[in-house]
């Protein structure tokens, strides 16, 4: 890809844009870097550009920039119907995001992993695989560590992980994974999609550029997912915990199947230690994609059975008065609630935050069946408790701290307290991580 000597423009100046700016200069563009916080506000990451000949254009996007440049490079935080992008697009810029830049410059195979929950879980877990399998590996992308620092470290890499957003997708041409994984979809960030339909269409972008001997590995027993998947143009590689499959991996009375070109392998589950139906899945997707990228089995079985849960995912913290306390910070939305709600009885919810747009109705059943009570937190409480509260013996608490206090009180011994939000954390805290951080420490001062 050329880049020397092409005015360039990073819109967005975090992880994603800090990375992008300096991958670029190095490589000899001329960079400039616009973002809409002040130059206090950005200190840290103007820091990690000195010594970069890097132009900046702060606390606002000038159109003239725009378009005054070959190449705009976009975070996933800046949303498409930004006007000053809407008018370069039309005056025919060129428009990318981080991925598809850092596509272009990577020769290492690429294992993508998106889907609405799970991302993380799963992309870590077929880093490790990798890993245990002696491979170089380099795992990225939404999960914290831009895909571009991959180009920009200069190393000779076995093989690429990269946790995919539906953000990342919005500005890709060629972005093309070896192996594709979409996990499962159902409704999220709908603060900044039209509607659930767009968002799909972002995620389904992932598989736009395989061609026929690339793979797509999918969840079989998501009918939107299966549904979808019908019409792409790589080799369908399915995962079902629900049924047997030919070609494809699939869970069954404790093994795990993996059938490929008339080859199969089995894995006995009863010593993992990742708990629940949901990392079932994410453990068939990490190992469909890391036997179809030549791991071996046996090392990929090992790499499994070592793997512990990630922080903030259905933690648990401790056990007060015969009543164990759960903490599920990451799930910022309805599907993952399910989840967690599947996996207990006689629950006690903390839920609410910052609504994201979608409806709670998909959690209305298992509200039903299991919560005795919810207790609701943050901007998302008022809907949150039109939607589920006639259900269940509801309250309101003003922080998590009263939240806390009050489902001590309330939750009789045998009985779990799970924060499970649905929501996001940003109204009340910097991010999931101090959210959870909170509640644990309130949760250990009972
Ligand atoms: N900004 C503007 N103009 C705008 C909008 C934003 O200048 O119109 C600026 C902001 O002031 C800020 C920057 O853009 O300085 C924000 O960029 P960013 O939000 O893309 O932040 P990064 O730190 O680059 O993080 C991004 C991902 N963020 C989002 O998708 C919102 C990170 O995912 C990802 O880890 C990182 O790139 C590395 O790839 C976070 C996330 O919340 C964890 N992702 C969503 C999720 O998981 O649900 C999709
Ligand atoms: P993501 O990166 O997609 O947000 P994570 O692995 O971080 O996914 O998990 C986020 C939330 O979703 C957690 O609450 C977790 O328990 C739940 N979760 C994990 N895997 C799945 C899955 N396959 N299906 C539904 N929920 C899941």
């Amino acid at each position: 890809m050329q880049i020397k000597d092409k005015n360039i423009l990073v819109v967005g100046l975090a992880k994603t844009g800090v990375a992008c700016a300096r991958f670029l200069a190095s490589r000899g563009a001329r960079v400039t870097v616009t973002d809409m916080r002040s130059e206090t506000a950005l200190q840290g990451q103007l820091a990690e550009l000195t010594g970069f000949d890097i132009a900046r254009e702060l606390e606002r996007h000038d159109e003239a920039t725009f378009l005054a440049s070959d190449l705009i490079v976009v975070s996933p935080g800046v949303p498409m119907d930004l006007p000053p992008l809407v008018a370069a697009q039309r005056a025919g810029r060129e428009i990318v995001s981080e991925i598809e830049l850092a596509s272009r410059c990577i020769d290492a195979p690429l294992a993508a992993i998106t889907g609405t929950n799970g991302k993380t879980t799963t992309t870590t877990i077929l880093g490790a695989i990798f890993k245990h399998n002696g491979y170089h590996t380099f795992v990225g992308g939404n999960i914290g560590t831009p895909l571009i620092e991959l180009a920009e470290s200069h190393q000779i890499w076995d093989q690429a992980v990269a946790e995919i957003s539906s953000f990342q997708l919005e500005w890709i041409t060629s972005f093309r994974p070896t192996v594709a994984a979409l996990l499962n979809l159902s409704e999220d960030h709908l603060d900044r999609y039209p509607d659930y339909q767009a968002y799909i269409d972002a995620k389904l972008r992932i598989f736009e550029n395989q061609t026929g001997d690339d793979f797509a590995v999918v969840n079989r027993d998501d009918a939107l997912v299966w549904h979808h998947a019908q019409r792409l143009t790589a080799a369908l590689f399915p995962f079902s915990r629900k049924q047997e499959l030919d070609e494809g991996i699939f869970y069954r009375d404790g093994v795990i199947t993996y059938r490929h070109n008339g080859h199969e392998e089995c894995f006995p589950t009863a010593a993992i230690r990742l708990q629940g139906v949901h990392n079932l899945e994410n453990i068939m997707a990490a190992t469909a994609c890391a036997l179809l990228l030549g791991c071996r089995p046996d090392e990929t079985f090992e790499a499994i059975l070592c793997f512990e849960a990630l922080h903030h995912r259905m933690e648990f913290v401790r056990q007060v008065n015969g009543v164990s306390w759960y903490e599920d910070s990451k799930a910022t939305n309805v599907g993952s609630v399910e989840k967690a709600l599947e996996s207990f009885t006689h629950i006690t919810l903390i839920a609410g935050g910052k609504d994201k747009g979608g409806t709670y109705a998909p959690l209305a059943p298992l509200v039903q069946e299991r919560v005795r009570h919810l207790i609701l937190i943050g901007e998302a409480a008022e809907r949150m408790a039109r939607e589920l509260g006639s259900l269940t013996d509801t309250h309101r608490a003003a922080t998590l701290e009263d939240a806390v206090l009050l489902a001590a009180q309330i939750t009789d011994s045998g009985g779990t307290v799970l924060m499970s939000p649905a929501c996001s954390s940003f109204d009340m805290f910097r991010d999931y991580e101090e959210r959870a951080q909170r509640f644990i420490a309130a949760v250990k001062a009972l």
